[in-house]
């Protein structure tokens, strides 16, 4: 596969440079500046193109051209929107960038309740609690019938009942301030402002945006969700395969639905659906292993063999789940994903994949550095060692060159 690495463009505290000399081969990134829903335009993709490129790299993949909210949910101006998606595309072309990341979850790119959560070794990482999250949606959000929700809630692939409820009022008898302001902070500011879009990190109210955006929700079902997602691949797959883009939907993170949100990308089922409901090579998946993986009833390495011919971009990370269902991020060799039958699976299937190491521990000083949660650089570039040493394995082992 090819090495490649997400960048966040000029500001980002990790230079191309430093890149270069931890074999990276290519670039995954994004036009972050941007807002949602306009287009990016064929200079500012040359602009940085050619950036890349002074340093010996490639621009591999976007990650990712945002779906806007009224895409996802069916808004009036969604087509207006579709059309200024499908010119970022012919762009993007155009410059021959070609392979194209998003995601179709509502509201939130992805969520963790902790960003530091201690390890024995010193080390930290990200974290899964479904107390917190239920405190945050109860307590925090105040959402309208979340409370009930919680009371039946049982964790997909965990047979072990928990009463989340009896959690979250233990959690509040220690509750403070700013423990509570460190959960907003963690779930819907510090995860989601350098990706999404929706919320940024000098908003001065995300609570209150926050809520809007999920009344924006009220009524979309599962099958509603699903249906605009195949309106909107419908709609673009003609323009992809007369460029050549191949589009590649992010896996939902984590695979589960939250906050009374649909969640259509979350297990085998539902990428069968999504693959089939626009049958269409350039129609493709990026195999996260990590979203996969903390799914408790997903068998990440079947998914892999089934799906494998469909895949455009690969996210390799791995995550280990406790038994009573909260999840952290394992080590890039631990957990439940098995990355070397991975890099086995996608190194048959096609060497050329683009593949970046996904998140990685806080180590080494990377804390207080400012890195984006999750994309700190000792963590990421300890991985990128790590499976580096597991592609050569394997490569030797295949005769690959
Ligand atoms: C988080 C990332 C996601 C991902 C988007 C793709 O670390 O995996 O933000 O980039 O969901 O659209």
């Amino acid at each position: 596969m090819e090495k490649t690495w997400r960048w966040f463009g000029k500001n980002d505290k990790i230079s191309l440079a430093d890149l270069r000399q931890i074999g990276v081969e290519g670039i995954v990134t994004a036009l972050h500046d941007i807002p949602n829903g306009e287009v990016w335009t064929r200079e500012r993709i040359h602009e940085l193109r050619t950036y890349i490129e002074s340093y010996g790299m490639r621009w591999s993949v976007v990650e990712s051209l945002p779906v806007s909210e009224s895409i996802k949910y069916g808004g009036e101006d969604r087509d207006q929107l579709i059309d200024n998606y499908i010119e970022s595309l012919r762009n993007l072309a155009a410059e021959g960038v070609k392979t194209v990341c998003y995601n179709f979850m509502p509201v939130l790119d992805w969520a963790r309740t902790e960003l530091d959560h201690p390890n024995p070794d010193g080390t930290s990482n990200l974290y899964f609690s479904y107390a917190e999250f239920a405190y945050f949606d109860i307590y925090l959000v105040g959402r309208k019938g979340a409370r009930e929700e919680w009371a039946g809630f049982r964790i997909p692939g965990i047979d072990r009942p928990r009463d989340i409820l009896a959690e979250v009022e233990e959690l509040r008898r220690d509750m403070t301030p700013e423990k509570e302001h460190r959960l907003v902070e963690n779930i819907i500011v510090k995860t989601q402002g350098f990706v999404s879009g929706n919320i940024r990190e000098d908003d001065e109210h995300p609570l209150e945006l926050f809520r809007e955006l999920l009344a924006l929700y009220d009524g979309v079902t599962k099958e509603k969700l699903q249906e605009n997602l195949r309106y909107f691949l419908s709609e673009i797959m003609p323009v992809c395969e007369e460029c050549g883009i191949n589009m590649c939907v992010h896996p939902d993170d984590p695979p589960f639905p939250v906050l009374g949100l649909p969640r259509i990308v979350t297990n085998a089922e539902d990428i069968r659906w999504f693959l089939n409901a626009v049958d269409n090579p350039h129609n493709g998946l990026t195999f996260c292993a990590g979203s996969l993986s903390a799914g408790a009833a997903n068998d990440v390495v079947a998914m892999a063999r089934e799906f494998a011919p469909r895949t455009s971009f690969v996210h390799l990370r791995s995550c280990h789940i406790f038994e009573n269902g909260d999840f952290t991020e394992a080590s890039h060799l631990g957990g439940r994903a098995d990355i070397v039958e991975l890099v086995r699976i996608f190194e048959s299937a096609n060497p050329s994949l683009p593949m970046r190491v996904d998140h990685g521990k806080t180590m080494l000083g990377d804390e207080g550095r400012g890195y984006n949660a999750g994309y700190s650089f000792h963590g990421r570039m300890f991985a990128m060692g790590q499976v580096q040493g597991v592609m050569a394995a394997v490569d030797r082992e295949l005769g690959i060159k």
